[in-house]
């Protein structure tokens, strides 16, 4: 990664103008909790060291001017408006413009014309590996959010961004939750987080001492914009479908109005995660779910169901998979993996590692079994890591591929490191993905075995007057 000061000469070069902040932004590891924050459930995750930094400096009028020292990601140019068209899907300039977007319409909620808001260059540097579900994407959105910020000189409290860039992020075309933005603002140094939704909460937890947090990279790319996006909203998708047709056939029967249900955490305010389970297992299980059947289910008609539930951003329509909405496996995960993270919060409050470790295992299979999102390179993955030390070791973030944590105990983490290089890396990877081998010798495997400490939440600073190399303390621009 580029240095700080390095950075700064860069970005003088590059826009020939002095830089007035530098923004970090660090990605995060989910430890447990995967894919329920959009059903408004808790989750756990924590801030990596790995960051994105930039380095900005506001410019007269509405332009933005992004540039990447990595030349892969080619220069963005685009005027800050009221409504900024998107580029094409796939696009990562989608999510520089998704965090400036994000920053207009707060700003015009809070009855600030986007006027006063101002163009900015950014140069951006990361050492965050990309598409591999340590949430670079969201660190992207973060980032640009902050940039915006900087330059008109406003400031905001972590927590009100983190909703709003939750919220802002879809203009990318994902249905995601919040954990990313909440994890990345929100995360003190040294302990994971357990994020609460709807409102947002957050409550700090300690990891056990004695253990290292392991993330290792299988290098199948898990991006969520282009084709995978439609794996990525299926998932949430099902799963609102889901609950909403629990709502509907819970009110049938009591004659009760649930109100105000959305998500699965909703319905929680009305039943236990087991009654909610139960009544699951005598509606979804030995029926194939197409629209018609659950299109009636909702009362709606099937174009109803397009519009309401199936329609991307995009317009797009999500297709119906072949063997139909798979509701059942969808509502299993989401209640079990919601009790495993309150399980989880419990054991790592009386220090009982094993007890997390057993849990991240389960948290494994339950995404395997019932969201079908591991891939034969992570279930390699998570077997070696359990048979080099690791006393629990799962798929993060969106998965169909990305990367695993694990938890392994201090004394044996540079054996299992290792293990690891040799027997995924050198062995695995080179026989069944010849090409991915050699970028990940290209890459070095200090760039996919990350051992992390929990890092903090993003930072803002001011660029002493004359761009001296040297931050000065960090402003009040994130409250
Ligand atoms: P990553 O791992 O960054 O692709 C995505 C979602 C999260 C969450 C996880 C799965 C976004 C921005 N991120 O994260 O909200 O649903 O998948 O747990 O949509």
């Amino acid at each position: 990664m580029t240095s700080i000061p390095d950075l700064i000469a860069e970005f003088r070069r590059r826009f020939q103008m002095e830089p007035s902040h530098l923004i970090r932004v660090p990605g995060r590891v989910n430890l447990i909790g995967e894919h329920i924050d959009y059903n408004g459930l808790p989750v756990l995750p924590m801030a990596m060291e790995r960051e994105i930094r930039a380095v900005i400096a506001r410019r007269p009028g509405a332009e933005v001017a992004v540039t990447n020292t990595v030349r892969r990601f080619a220069d963005r140019q685009f005027t800050l408006s009221r409504r900024i068209p998107p580029y094409q899907t796939g696009d990562w300039g989608n999510y520089l413009k998704a965090g400036v977007q994000g920053i207009v319409d707060w700003a015009v909620e809070k009855g600030l014309e986007p006027d006063g808001l101002s163009g900015f260059s950014m140069l951006i540097d990361s050492d965050l590996p990309m598409a591999a579900g340590l949430s670079s994407s969201s660190a992207l959105v973060v980032t640009s959010a902050l940039a915006t910020l900087s330059a008109a000189g406003l400031s905001a409290g972590r927590r009100e961004l983190a909703d709003r860039l939750s919220v802002a992020e879809t203009y990318v075309g994902t249905l995601g939750g919040g954990m990313d933005h909440a994890s990345i603002l929100l995360s003190e140094a040294g302990a994971a987080l357990k994020i609460d939704f709807f409102p947002l909460r957050t409550t700090v937890v300690p990891l056990p001492a004695g253990f290292d947090f392991v993330v290792t990279n299988s290098m199948i790319t898990a991006p969520k914009t282009a084709a995978a996006r439609i794996g990525f909203n299926r998932l949430s998708m099902e799963s609102r479908l889901a609950v909403m047709v629990l709502k509907k056939k819970y009110e049938e029967r009591t004659g009760a109005a649930l109100d105000n249900v959305k998500r699965m955490a909703d319905l929680y305010r009305y039943l236990s995660p087991s009654e909610v389970l139960d009544m699951a297992a005598g509606i979804f299980p030995g029926k194939v779910w197409v629209k018609e059947n659950t299109a009636a289910a909702l009362g709606l008609s099937e174009a109803e169901l397009d519009r309401l539930y199936l329609t991307m951003r995009d317009g797009c329509l999500l297709p119906v998979p072949e063997a139909g909405f798979l509701f059942w496996p969808k509502v299993q995960h989401a209640i079990s993996e919601g009790e495993r993270v309150k399980d989880s919060v419990t054991a790592l409050q009386s220090g009982n590692a094993e007890a997390f470790g057993r849990l991240m295992n389960e948290s494994h299979a339950s995404c395997r079994d019932y969201l079908g999102i591991s891939c034969p390179a992570l279930e390699k993955m998570v077997t070696l890591a359990r048979s080099a030390g690791a006393i629990g070791s799962r798929l993060t973030g969106a998965g169909f591929g990305g990367c695993c944590v694990s938890l392994v105990p201090s004394a044996l983490s540079g054996r299992f490191q290792e293990i690891m290089a040799v027997e995924y890396y050198d062995k695995y990877l080179k026989s069944h993905h010849p090409e991915l081998y050699e970028e990940a010798r290209a890459t070095g495997y200090q760039n996919l075995i990350i051992v992390t400490a929990p890092g903090h939440g993003a930072t803002v600073r001011t660029l002493a007057a004359g761009g001296a190399a040297t931050p000065a303390p960090a402003t009040a621009i994130l409250q």
